[in-house]
């Protein structure tokens, strides 16, 4: 049985969420409003369908993905690049690369506890994010 990552998460914590944000190439401005956001997400799993929704107060964005289904992501409102990506299970974990110009792009989601735990990745920068249940 998977992992069940159903529910409403609020961020509590952000580390390098800046230098993730500049190895995108995110303008200053945008990252210096960016870094100061507390997004929540709303994960819906059914089976191998997810849905995760990510807003905030200044930008949403939203992704739907079947496990081990390679599609065609925008990442409008980020970094505006699209990349081929696909998300598997490892193990407990919830993995996403996400391939095109940006080197060693993806994510990666876990549970620990009661927190839903997000590792965000591009080039040799690592932001981690810590949600709690909303
Ligand atoms: O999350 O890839 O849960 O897409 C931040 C919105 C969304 C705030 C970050 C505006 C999405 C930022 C991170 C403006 C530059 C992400 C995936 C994993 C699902």
């Amino acid at each position: 049985m998977p992992v069940d990552f159903n529910g409403t998460w609020n961020l509590v914590s952000n580390d390098n969420f800046e230098g993730y944000m500049t190895a995108l190439g995110i303008d200053f401005a945008t990252r210096k409003i960016a870094k100061m956001l507390k997004p929540q997400k709303v994960i819906k799993q059914d089976g191998d369908l997810f849905s995760i929704h990510t807003t905030s107060t200044f930008r949403d964005y939203t992704l739907q993905f079947k496990i081990g289904e390679e599609f065609e992501e925008d990442n409008k409102g980020l970094d505006n690049r699209k990349c081929k990506s696909l998300v598997t299970w490892d193990d407990d974990k919830l993995i996403c690369v996400q391939t095109g110009e940006k080197k060693n792009r993806g994510w990666t989601h876990w549970l620990e506890g009661d927190d839903l735990h997000l590792e965000l990745r591009c080039e040799n920068q690592v932001c981690k994010q810590v949600f709690k249940r909303a």
